[in-house]
């Protein structure tokens, strides 16, 4: 069965047409007013009003944007290795990065989701997902860190991924491929039946931000693409596109588009917690990091864990719903009252919309349409809302403005499209420059949507900018919103790709934003309070720098009695309480980075000299009239 595959085929033909006619690019950019500099402009000095936590792809970071202006504040090292901030190549850092494969400082990462308390966003954390070795960090927005890693078992390709509920009970994380549970050698065509679809809520502790695996729902062998909590009146519920349904093992010869339907699933996640909360589900060996960032010590550490709960579905009668959904759905974007569930087919032509009030009404009915996998399939009628016809070609992600409209994407048509909810018109439609992946609203993921800008995350950019060898940067093009009419404001440069954001008013952040860390509460092990503890300490070959490092200099600053052959550990503490003024340090041949040490904060490297002499190191962050005097000395004797 071949048939849907040639429609695609054209459609990714009607793509490169889009995307390379050159022409149709100008005629639209010049809709471009003076206005539109205007209402970008943040002038010197002053703040944006909005944050925009934008996802780094490949590049495994988070980059922190301000809008309207787009200037770029912060990259956010998460998942990959950061050389500017000695992100897991300190000694401190190092275990952030420790997964049940060892040490993986690469990600690939998606989906940032601010957290929420009654449906809000409160500021308090950005959550984001690791695709590649399925991970979830945890950013803590009062030092803008990464604080918390935890590693998703029996997950692979962990995409769905994620999203929060409305009190933050739950950050949730679906596995994009399914695999064999447990993971085990087994023939790849005998994948029917016997992969398993790992769907993860992982708890997040109200008090501290703590997370833990609370239980794994363990699906069908789909793949879940992407999830969306319920809020308001579906809050208790979470919805996850699937597409093979077909459990195919390959998506190439058996294709796995021959369903004209897939489904949502609707995971009942208050039904399953009770369940769990009574006993309910089986331990399962599973290995998994959890490392987590002590903002006291300054210190990491990585606890390998060894079992998850997890829960068959079919054991929670009335936990777990199919919703079908028409060819292949990507996006799975609930409304901020939480009535309608859109399910962005991405080969159909129209948008799906569901009901979860009719949802509910048929699933009190009992109104099924048989079951796969022991689990209910509800009449694809029954649940229907309404559809959008023919709004574009490639819908993929859809946000909401708060006042009763959408906003969808399509990647083939390259357009943001704008349409009401409940009648489901269309009402206004702009070009992206090029092939729009997803789109944020500040809030849109909440039931307070900051409706006035819409920025989309472009895959291609083409001409849009000075040519940069064969690969060119991917963008950001923010809308203005605020009118019924859709207008282009601004297109900036982002950094990796970026899939999605997360936005929200910048004053919701920044009263918390922490401005110096205070020496005097300083408690990492190698730390030191005050010029009275710095000291070099030798144990066999491992020596022990404690230096203090303020403008301008170096304590101790030229340091001999060190041999080749030596582990050197230099653990080195900013003694400034002074707002923004971090010293960075490094010595000549270390295999690390070097360290940028925040006020207050203790870092630690580790500097195996390979040669004697005499060794140079300086001050790398230039921190006052005086940062170039800001050096010292090892040496180095033979062993
Ligand atoms: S996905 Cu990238 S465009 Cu990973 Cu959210 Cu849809
Ligand atoms: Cu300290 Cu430059």
């Amino acid at each position: 069965m071949r048939k849907f595959k040639n429609p695609m085929l054209v459609l990714f033909g009607l793509a490169l047409v889009f995307t390379s006619c050159g022409d149709q690019k100008k005629g639209n950019s010049g809709a471009l007013t003076s206005n539109a500099a205007e209402k970008v402009y943040v002038a010197p000095g002053e703040h944006d009003e909005f944050y925009a936590f934008v996802s780094g792809g490949f590049s495994g970071q988070l980059s922190v944007y301000g809008l309207p202006s787009g200037r770029l504040f912060k990259v956010i090292p998460v998942f990959s290795q950061d050389a500017e901030k000695a992100w897991g190549y300190n000694e401190e850092t190092k275990p952030m990065l420790n997964t049940s494969f060892g040490f993986v400082p690469w990600d690939d990462s998606h989906h940032p989701d601010i957290s929420q308390t009654n449906g809000e966003l409160d500021g308090r954390y950005v959550f984001i997902n690791g695709n590649n070795t399925p991970r979830i960090a945890k950013i803590d927005l009062t030092v803008f860190e990464t604080t918390e890693i935890i590693e998703i078992p029996n997950s692979a390709g962990n995409h769905s991924s994620s999203f929060v509920t409305e009190n933050t009970e739950y950050v949730v994380a679906g596995t994009r491929f399914s695999v064999p549970v447990p993971q085990r050698d087994m023939p790849i065509n005998e994948y029917k039946g016997n992969f398993k679809g790992a769907l993860t809520f992982i708890s997040v502790d109200p008090e501290d931000g703590g997370m833990d695996i609370k239980f794994q729902l363990m699906m069908p062998g789909f793949d879940y693409d992407l999830s969306h909590p319920g809020r308001g009146k579906s809050h208790g519920w979470f919805f996850f596109t699937t597409y093979n349904s077909e459990e195919a093992s390959t998506l190439l010869e058996v294709n796995a588009s021959q369903n004209d339907k897939d489904f949502i699933a609707a995971v009942n996640w208050k039904k399953i917690e009770e369940y769990v909360n009574n006993g309910g589900g089986t331990k399962m060996p599973s290995n998994y990091a959890h490392n987590v960032y002590n903002e006291e010590t300054h210190t990491a550490t990585s606890t390998m864990e060894k079992e998850v709960l997890v829960v068959n579905p079919t054991d929670v009668p009335g936990a777990v719903f199919f919703l079908p959904t028409p060819k292949s759905p990507h996006g799975c974007d609930v409304d901020p009252s939480g009535e309608y569930i859109v399910g962005n087919g991405k080969l159909s032509a129209d948008l799906t919309v569901h009901s979860f009030t009719k949802m509910l009404e048929a699933i009190e009915g009992k109104k099924y349409d048989g079951d796969a996998y022991g689990i209910p399939i509800l009449k694809f009628e029954d649940v229907l809302a309404g559809t959008v016809s023919q709004p574009g070609l490639g819908p993929l992600h859809t946000e909401f403005d708060g006042q009763g409209n959408a906003y969808t994407t399509f990647f083939i048509s390259s357009e943001v499209v704008k349409w009401k909810l409940g009648t489901w018109e269309v009402v206004d439609r702009q070009p992206c420059f090029y092939s729009v992946g997803h789109l944020m609203i500040p809030g849109g993921n909440s039931r307070k949507p900051f409706g006035k800008y819409v920025l989309a995350m472009n895959k291609i950019t083409k001409d849009r900018y000075l040519p940069t060898g064969p690969e060119v940067t991917q963008s950001a093009q923010l809308y203005d919103i605020s009118g019924e009419k859709m207008e282009l404001l601004l297109d900036f440069p982002t950094v990796g790709e970026p899939h999605y954001a997360a936005g929200i008013a910048a004053d919701i952040v920044k009263e918390r934003s922490k401005k110096i860390f205070d020496l005097k509460e300083n408690k990492h092990e190698y730390g030191i309070t005050s010029d009275a503890d710095v000291r070099v300490e030798r144990n066999g070959m491992e020596v022990h720098i404690y230096m203090s490092m303020i403008r301008s200099h170096f304590n101790p600053d030229n340091i001999e009695g060190i041999k080749v052959g030596d582990k050197v550990y230099f653990h080195v503490t900013n003694m400034e309480q002074d707002y923004d003024v971090p010293h960075g340090v490094s010595i000549i041949g270390a295999n690390t980075s070097e360290l940028l040490i925040m006020p207050g904060q203790t870092e630690t490297f580790v500097w195996e000299p390979k040669q004697p002499g005499v060794w140079p190191f300086y001050c790398t962050d230039f921190c006052s009239a005086l940062h170039q005097e800001m050096q010292g000395y090892v040496r180095v004797s033979p062993a």
